[in-house]
């Protein structure tokens, strides 16, 4: 039976298992580089005064937003610009009610608010930018 250099440690029956192996580690790695996934307002979720929570973070397009709320009181509505300045929300705006939500950012600026009445003017909204 031939040793080949590099292989001397491994029977060659075990190498295709090994590579499988590296292959899957390799996989799960890149998935952590490509997306991350960010509970909205951390423990406390999604609610009111949430605006600022993006602050200092960094998004990049394919992360994982998750929305955590009482879908009885509250909702996510992903709006444009003026949408999420004026409060509005425009026709045929996506509406996400489960109360636990997952939604993935696009590249560029993603907004979101809470349609249910005063709580955008209330800070129920934010405003993600994504690289
Ligand atoms: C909230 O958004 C949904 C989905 O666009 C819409 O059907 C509903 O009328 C909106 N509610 C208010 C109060 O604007
Ligand atoms: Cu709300």
């Amino acid at each position: 039976m031939s040793q080949g250099r590099g292989s001397a440690s491994f029977p060659p029956g075990k190498a295709p298992l090994l590579l499988f192996y590296l292959a899957l580690l390799l996989s799960a790695q890149m998935d952590g580089v490509r997306s991350a996934t960010y509970v909205v307002g951390g423990p406390g979720g999604w609610t009111f005064n949430v605006v600022r929570w993006t602050d200092g973070k960094r998004f990049r397009a394919g992360d994982v937003l998750v929305f955590n709320y009482d879908s009885t009181n509250h909702n996510v509505v992903a709006v444009d610009r003026g949408s999420y300045n004026g409060c509005k929300t425009p026709a045929g705006a996506k509406l996400f009610t489960s109360g636990s939500d997952r939604i993935r950012l696009a590249k560029g600026q993603n907004y979101f608010i809470c349609n249910f009445s005063g709580h955008c003017e209330s800070g129920m909204k934010i405003a993600v930018s994504a690289a």
